[in-house]
């Protein structure tokens, strides 16, 4: 990177830019970049669990859930009356099916909880109060690499669900960090550059 700048003083000095010319440049650059970070935040979604009825014992979840795509960076939110209901973090999907409150990995209850999915995995959350998860209030949800082709077989990958979800747990870590590092390495040389040429 510092080759980079090196080189791009020395081009500087053979064929100056005017000081606008050159700000101008950065500022377009910049501009790009920052839409770049924001075309990717903005691929990182927030489910709203249960739709427009929110997290209550009357919203068909799982219709919901399987209505919806995860993927890894996405988040999940839960609305609902504080008081009313809460969100608990179920260990396995045994407790998952009986309703076993007992096996808790997590509990929320401030009635707008963000729960974010930082890994292909599947997590099982039900509501605290007593009763809701038998009579249904409880979600199952799989959560997918951000990076897997966008289901262009929608019809197969409903069949296959463990095939799917294996490749894309592969793929996942090594597409994010990537993209990170060489966000990160541009920003830092283009505001470096930017600096250098406003003191000049
Ligand atoms: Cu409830």
């Amino acid at each position: 990177m510092g080759f980079i700048i090196y080189k791009y003083k020395l081009t500087q000095r053979e064929v100056p830019l005017s000081q606008g010319e050159m700000e101008r440049m950065c500022w377009v650059m910049l501009v790009l970049l920052l839409g770049a970070l924001f075309s990717k935040e903005a691929s990182a979604a927030q489910h709203v669990v249960g739709g427009s009825q929110g997290w209550v014992e009357s919203a068909d979840l799982n219709s919901w859930a399987s209505g919806e795509t995860f993927k890894v960076g996405d988040q999940l939110v839960f609305k609902y009356s504080s008081g009313l209901h809460s969100v608990v973090e179920l260990a396995s999907e045994s407790a998952y099916k009986n309703c076993d409150l007992g096996t808790s990995l997590n509990s929320l209850s401030t009635g707008n909880d963000v729960v974010k999915l930082d890994k292909p995995s599947t997590r099982y959350f039900a509501c605290g109060t007593i009763g809701h998860c038998g009579q249904g209030m409880k979600v199952k949800i799989t959560t997918f690499s951000g990076s897997a082709p966008s289901t262009p077989a929608a019809g197969s990958s409903s069949s296959t669900p463990s095939t799917s979800s294996k490749s894309a747990s592969t793929s996942g870590a090594s597409a994010i960090i990537p993209f990170a590092s060489i966000v990160a390495l541009l920003a830092i040389s283009l505001v470096y550059i930017c600096i250098e040429h406003v003191k000049i």
